[in-house]
């Protein structure tokens, strides 16, 4: 078990009253398949070889759909205020419905937490398509059928998670399902992701939500250099990464000349950008790590674990002098500060209260103390950013327990709760302990 000793020895600053402190999961990557649930492009990629680099699906993951209890039981001992967790529109749209959300809800609910369904998270049905814009009536039909039944005990709601990483990597690169490699003709996937977005608020609203964000990945983009190709390019991946996600849902304009390579006309596309504007009660902000941006080198780059073709018009270049987790991702918590107060100077009055729905780190081993010294730093930076000015009102860590980390499979450990895969027995480890003492200081 873990120890109560975890905490580092610096005092943490004080967060407001109501803060909410938090864990995040999504259903791809833990419940596994067992129930009704439906084929989702995920299932449809993981099955081609050579996709999933250990070779392995998502068909148990940590079956939380048998073990939830058990993880409801983690929730409550942790001591957070609100769980995230993400609703399997494949499973909704089974014969089983929403039965097991039904039973999750109230289960979170009876261990005192507050449930934050994320509605959409990356597992689209077999056979819809984000290139083709009805998937986004689709999806809000299928959101007023999950809020008829769980809002009456779900205040808290997310309409999609990292529509840009969804994109980018699902369908410009072809890392992620449904492995398409489109590069820029990807973008229709962006845009009808955001109407999407902008659908589901109406549908919630009209379903008497009034506690509806998103979570979207945002971090800092560092030019290489002064140079002006280096900068050029840097803002270029900005406009890529940040801006074409944040602006149209938080001023409901796209930056400029991006509108122009969205699918249908100009009056078509300023009618949708009415819906994706549509006002949100808070932001979600999923951050790791910033990334630093020079002009093309004309070779493939290796990032992340991904490889980005020589054709884009920017290379991703090293972050030296930093810590870098077990996934390669430098680990840099003023990043936080700086991308909050950014996003503040930025946005002003259109930014609403913000929520860091993701943030965590992958590492191996019970006694974690890189996660702990990642999370410390990056909860200190969060601070940083409120004494800033900028309105914080949440953080998630991510995420309560080991789990399918999509085309990485099991081999990235992002848990609090170690995941025995073949046992599937949990352990919490370190960081989990240091996490409840956070929780309670917090309060
Ligand atoms: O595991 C993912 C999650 O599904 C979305 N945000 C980033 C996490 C770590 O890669």
């Amino acid at each position: 078990m873990a120890t109560d000793d975890a905490m580092p020895a610096r005092p943490m600053p004080r967060f407001p009253d109501g803060f909410l402190w938090g864990v995040s999961t999504s259903a791809h990557q833990i419940e596994g398949a067992a129930g009704l649930r439906g084929p989702s492009v995920w299932d449809a990629f993981t099955a081609e070889p050579g996709r999933v680099k250990d070779g392995s699906t998502a068909d148990v993951a940590c079956d939380h759909y048998h073990r939830y209890r058990e993880d409801v039981a983690l929730l409550a001992d942790l001591g957070v205020d609100a769980y995230r967790f993400s609703v399997s529109w494949p499973r909704v749209d089974s014969r089983g419905g929403l039965d097991f959300y039904d039973r999750l809800v109230d289960e979170v609910c009876a261990a005192g937490v507050r449930p934050v369904p994320t509605l959409f998270h990356w597992d689209l049905p077999a056979g819809l398509d984000w290139l083709e814009r009805d998937t986004a009536a689709r999806f809000a039909e299928y959101v007023s059928v999950v809020a008829g039944r769980l809002g009456d005990r779900v205040g808290k709601w997310i309409t999609l998670n990292e529509p840009a990483e969804h994109t980018l990597l699902g369908h410009a690169l072809g890392v992620h399902a449904p492995g398409r490699k489109l590069l820029f003709d990807a973008l229709p996937a962006a845009h009808h992701q955001l109407l999407a977005h902008g659908l589901a608020v109406r549908a919630l609203r009209a379903a008497g939500a009034t506690d509806v964000g998103i979570a979207n990945s945002h971090g800092p983009t560092w030019p290489a250099s002064g140079d002006p190709a280096d900068r050029e390019a840097a803002e270029f991946y900005d406009l890529l990464l940040n801006r074409m996600f944040a602006d149209p849902v938080l001023t409901g304009r796209y930056p400029e000349g991006v509108g122009e390579l969205m699918p249908g006309s100009p009056g078509e596309v300023a009618a949708d950008l009415e819906i994706i504007g549509e006002p949100l009660d808070w932001y979600g902000v999923n951050y790791y790590a910033p990334t630093r941006v020079g002009a093309p080198q004309g070779a493939e780059i290796e990032f992340g674990g991904v490889t980005l073709p020589a054709e884009l018009p920017f290379s991703v270049r090293e972050i030296e002098g930093r810590p870098l987790t077990d996934f390669g991702w430098p680990v840099v918590p003023e990043g936080l500060t700086e991308l909050l107060t950014g996003f503040r100077d930025r946005y002003g009055d259109r930014l609403p209260p913000v929520v860091i729905t993701e943030n965590g780190c992958s590492y191996e081993g019970l006694d974690d103390r890189d996660r702990i010294a990642y999370l410390d730093g990056h909860v200190r930076a969060l601070h940083r950013a409120m004494e800033a000015g900028v309105d914080v009102r949440g953080y998630f860590v991510w995420s309560l327990l080991d789990n399918f980390e999509w085309a990485e499979g099991y081999a990235r450990r992002f848990g609090l709760v170690h995941v025995d895969f073949t046992t599937l027995e949990r352990t919490p480890k370190a960081s989990y302990g240091w996490f409840r003492d956070l929780v309670r200081h917090g309060r």
